[in-house]
């Protein structure tokens, strides 16, 4: 009874996570249309429902209302069976998440993608050096466990089909071990 429990029946609940510009979006979008997994966007959840706090002027964004965002999709995330995107994963309970696939972009492959979005130089600057740096990374590797933390190379189409690939595996193979 106590095992039934612990697992999502609905599948595997999936955070898909990486500096912005790397992919996720791409991703998550064609990852939920192969899997009939639920898709949760945290940015878009933010911005649908005010999820904002204060205005941080370094970063040029809001600040997440984390608290909030948690109460709303907590239940959700007890059911199982979703996709989270979103460019940080620390503030999460660690209990929610069956995988943690962070993706990687070469600084030049993000610079160009991150220009052709109109970002500030100076935001532009701040996420490669994110990524340089390897934050969302280490922020995975401190948030859970790291048998459950997967990087992914996120520079060409090909590593886009192969990181589907290799999620869809990795989605089949957790659906095989619970028996769904
Ligand atoms: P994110 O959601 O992480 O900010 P995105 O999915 O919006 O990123 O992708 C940013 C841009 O880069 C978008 O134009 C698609 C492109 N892109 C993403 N991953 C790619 C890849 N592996 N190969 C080629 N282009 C990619």
């Amino acid at each position: 009874w106590k095992k039934m429990c612990d697992i999502h029946f609905k599948g595997p609940n999936v955070m898909i996570t990486g500096t912005p510009g790397t992919g996720k979006t791409t991703l998550c979008s064609q990852l939920v249309e192969q899997t009939g997994l639920n898709l949760i966007s945290i940015g878009e959840l933010a911005k649908d429902n005010n999820f904002y706090g204060e205005y941080d002027s370094e970063l040029q964004s809001y600040e997440l209302d984390e608290d909030k965002v948690i109460d709303e999709i907590d239940e959700c995330m007890k059911e199982g069976g979703n996709v989270v995107d979103y460019h940080g994963c620390d503030f999460f309970p660690e209990r929610w998440f069956d995988a943690v696939f962070v993706l990687r972009t070469d600084n030049t492959v993000l610079y160009e993608r991150l220009e052709k979005r109109n970002y500030s130089q100076r935001k532009i600057q701040e996420n490669v050096q994110c990524e340089i740096m390897r934050v969302v990374l280490d922020e995975a590797l401190d948030s859970y466990k790291s048998e459950i933390v997967y990087e992914l190379e996120s520079d060409t189409p090909d590593h886009m089909e192969q990181n589907l690939a290799t999620i869809k595996n990795w989605i089949e193979k957790w659906k095989s071990e619970h028996r769904q």
